[in-house]
């Protein structure tokens, strides 16, 4: 029998739940999630190897207006991510209201199959479901449309199905033990940055990024340490908390995390530095990697 492999891109607006569906087809927590807007800047790509196929997902940043240059480095992605694809998923949370017409123009266009994804149906009755598959229906004309819940793995094997049916042949582009191209460094780094994320509040998280500066496993201990970047003093202050409060809460949870994902003991020191605007210079965008 010929050997399947391609590559689908995972694509829609921020917390349409990309990651999410990511997570469930890949069958590892390989991308992080969090009920915030843009956390996955980096096209993260996670592989699910069978004897007969290769599947490489990409879970994109959701669609979003450049307005800085993060931002459109981070569109250069999405835009990508669309040109390259074999198969086009596009994932759209039921209750989200779609304007984006330029998206919607690209999906209707694309050579690559496109399938529509209506996310998040157990938050929806019936009557919501078939309004949405007819207005997608008008909208893209898609190759299909699948009801979705990624969350608790509503129709997930369905969407395997069709991606498996629509995989080119094709051999592999990965060795077939490799679980993902980007390194545990990346993950660590994308773990402590969920925490920030997850604990602090309006502009903070998005003013931060997090460097791994070093990575040493000495006997049963891996020692980790960390910078996280901000760009001002007040955000270092707010960071840093009341006595450090606020930067040990993110060390003890990501160190949890960073535990259970490589499955053994951590040691992880933080440290905060202050980099004036490393938003809108490239040559900090080229060094955290949004710049490939
Ligand atoms: P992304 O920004 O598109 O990657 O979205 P995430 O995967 O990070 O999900 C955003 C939020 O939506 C998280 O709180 C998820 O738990 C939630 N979510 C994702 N899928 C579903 C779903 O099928 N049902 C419900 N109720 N919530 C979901
Ligand atoms: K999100
Ligand atoms: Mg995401």
């Amino acid at each position: 029998m010929s050997h399947k492999a391609g590559f689908v891109s995972i694509i829609g607006k921020p917390n349409a739940g990309k990651s999410t569906l990511m997570n469930a087809l890949v069958g590892e927590k390989m991308s992080i999630i969090t009920p915030k807007a843009q956390t996955t800047r980096h096209r993260i790509i996670g592989i699910v190897n069978q004897e007969d196929y290769q599947i490489v997902f990409s879970d994109t940043p959701g669609v979003i207006k450049p307005n800085y240059s993060l931002q459109e480095s981070m569109m250069n992605f999405v835009q990508g991510s669309i040109i390259d694809a074999d198969i086009i998923l596009f994932v759209t949370d039921i209750h989200e209201k779609y304007d984006e017409n330029d998206v919607i123009e690209k999906l209707r266009k694309t050579d690559s199959p496109v399938a529509v994804l209506i996310n998040k149906v157990d938050k929806s009755s019936e009557e919501e479901v078939k309004e949405k598959v007819a207005f997608w229906k008008e909208k893209v004309n898609p190759e299909v449309i699948f009801a979705l819940s990624a969350l608790h793995g509503y129709n997930v094997d369905g969407i395997m199905a069709y991606i498996k049916e629509k995989l080119p042949v094709h051999p592999p582009f990965y060795e077939k033990d490799e679980l993902t191209d980007k390194s545990t460094r990346f993950f660590v780094s994308e773990m402590i940055r969920e925490k920030i994320f997850k604990l602090y509040d309006k502009e903070i998280p998005y003013s931060t990024e997090v460097v791994v500066t070093s990575y040493k496993e000495e006997g049963h201990i891996t020692r980790i340490a960390a910078e996280v970047i901000v760009e001002r003093d007040s955000q270092k202050n707010i960071i840093i908390g009341k006595a450090g409060a606020m930067i040990k809460k993110v060390g003890t949870y990501a160190r949890q995390d960073i535990e259970e994902f490589i499955d053994g003991k951590v040691f992880l020191e933080l440290f905060v530095k202050v980099l004036p605007d490393w938003r809108s210079k490239k040559n900090y965008l080229k060094r955290f990697g949004y710049d490939d």
